[in-house]
């Protein structure tokens, strides 16, 4: 008789790219009874994850190294306080063998078993040559924007086209690139065309672009069939191995209970607040997890802050504690918002009186913002943020982008043209078919279950 599948889940531990893993990991172990799964996190990030839901039998934890080198006492190290700094320490301990290592800690604490596949993040790079190493496959989770990522695949076209004119040729459409034609040269990830290209974070991507269309078997992103442009679709499986839309897998609950209850948990009282207004009338504003550590701007939060008091909208603002001493006198006190320092986004969204985000148009969150049908309003940053801005705003239309940088006028002119104006009930109506999309991509017979079942197979080895 053939052993039981070994399925190693690979996560990289930044931003909110756990849990997204997570998400998926729980989903496989739980449509995989009979096989095992070991998630491979740093015990911080594993901690999170156990605090915040019940594991499934076959789903074990095993640590990665943080990557921090202990004080010479042996006392715990001090996280370095910039993200990208830990970032590069972890990075380069897992290169040089710490993934390695957990893999084979996975290994010998399964009873032995034979490791079978390995599903990891595909910032997570180096567990390809991992898997290869123990002769499993390698599948890559994309979890960001996949139109960022057809511009990683197709950097090197890119830089050929552009060259150095990306300052003067900015607003141009990269026309002559399939699936990016709806992106301008300003909307590309920095480091393409233009920006540092030594950075930490480029030097991510141009080694995920080197290794996706390579090593990987197949490449499972956070979407749903239907949902992207059908050139964007064509020119990624173009690109890459078997593509799998499995998505929005971070709003799968957990296995066998349908009501949402991890995304519902509200410590500040979000969802009682907004229970006390009239439908679509209140903006809701967050910048995901990372924004204001790394590109923080206390100018522009205090436009945004000016912004949302002059629209005139009640406004719900998830913005970490951190920031609080940046906003303008008084705002904390004023009786038409609400400031928290985490909200229920997923459920906010859903909520019947919120009729506009504010949002840096990171992926997950525009995952969001298209299944609960609300408008947004996109003031995107850096990666993917620009790109996923354009989708939102030029390709899809169900929202605006707010330029760099944010002032209050627009903000303030924003807000209340996705709550109320022509503009945003055009917007709103249109959303609402690709919001039943999402809601029927897990149903029975929906095209991310399918793919979701067939991904099960895949890492099971029954494929
Ligand atoms: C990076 O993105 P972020 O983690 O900043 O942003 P999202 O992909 O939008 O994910 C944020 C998640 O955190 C949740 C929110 C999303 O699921 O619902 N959340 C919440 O529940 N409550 C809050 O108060 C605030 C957030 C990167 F910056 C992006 O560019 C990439 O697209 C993304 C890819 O994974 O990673």
């Amino acid at each position: 008789m053939a052993a039981a599948p070994h399925v190693v889940v690979v996560a990289f531990p930044f931003a909110s790219h756990a849990v997204k893993l997570f998400r998926i990991a729980r989903a496989l172990a739980a449509a995989a009874p009979a096989a095992t799964f070991s998630f491979l996190c740093t015990a911080a990030q594993l901690q999170e994850q156990q605090k915040k839901s019940t594991l499934l039998g076959n789903l074990r934890f095993v640590e990665v190294p943080d990557g921090l080198s202990p004080s010479s006492d042996g006392a715990p190290a001090v996280p370095p306080p910039h993200p990208m700094v830990r970032l590069k320490l972890f990075m380069a301990a897992a290169e040089a063998g710490t993934l390695r290592e957990a893999l084979e800690t996975a290994r010998a604490s399964a009873g032995g078993a034979r490791v079978t596949c390995v599903v990891g993040d595909s910032f997570m790079w180096m567990a390809a040559k991992a898997a290869a190493e123990v002769e499993a496959p390698w599948v890559a989770v994309w979890t960001g924007g996949p139109s960022a990522l057809l511009a990683h695949l197709r950097a090197d076209a890119l830089r050929d086209d552009v060259g150095d004119k990306a300052a003067s040729r900015a607003d141009e459409l990269l026309t002559s690139h399939p699936g990016l034609g709806s992106y301008r040269v300003r909307d590309l990830p920095n480091g393409i065309v233009s920006g540092d290209m030594n950075s930490p974070i480029v030097s991510l991507f141009r080694r995920i672009a080197e290794h996706l269309p390579r090593a990987a078997t197949a490449v499972a992103f956070n979407t749903f069939p239907g949902l992207l442009p059908d050139d964007l679709t064509a020119a990624l499986a173009a690109e890459l191995p078997e593509c799998l839309p499995v998505g929005p897998f971070h709003l799968l609950p957990f296995p066998g209970n349908d009501d949402t209850v991890e995304t519902s948990v509200d410590p500040h009282g979000c969802l009682d607040w907004l229970d006390r207004h009239p439908a679509r009338a209140v903006a809701y504003a967050s910048f995901g997890t990372v924004v204001t550590a790394v590109a923080g701007n206390p100018e522009e939060l205090r436009e945004l802050a000016a912004g949302l008091e002059s629209s005139g909208a009640p406004f719900l603002w998830s913005l970490p504690k951190e920031s609080w001493p940046q906003l303008p006198p008084g705002f904390l006190d004023l009786e038409r918002g609400k400031v928290v320092p985490w909200a229920p986004q997923a459920a906010v969204l859903r909520h019947a009186s919120v009729g506009a985000f504010v949002t840096h148009a990171g992926w997950a969150s525009v995952l969001e913002g298209v299944s609960a049908g609300v408008p947004m309003a996109c003031r995107p940053f850096f990666t993917d943020q620009k790109m996923n801005a354009q989708l939102v705003a030029r390709v899809w239309c169900f929202g605006t982008v707010l330029e760099e940088p944010m002032t209050r006028e627009a903000v303030a002119e924003a807000v209340p043209s996705l709550l109320a104006g022509d503009q945003g009930i055009r917007m709103w109506e249109k959303m609402q078919q690709m919001s039943g999309m999402a809601a029927n991509a897990f149903a029975p017979d929906g095209g991310s279950r399918k793919n979701l079942d067939k991904l099960v197979k895949l890492v099971c080895g029954e494929l």
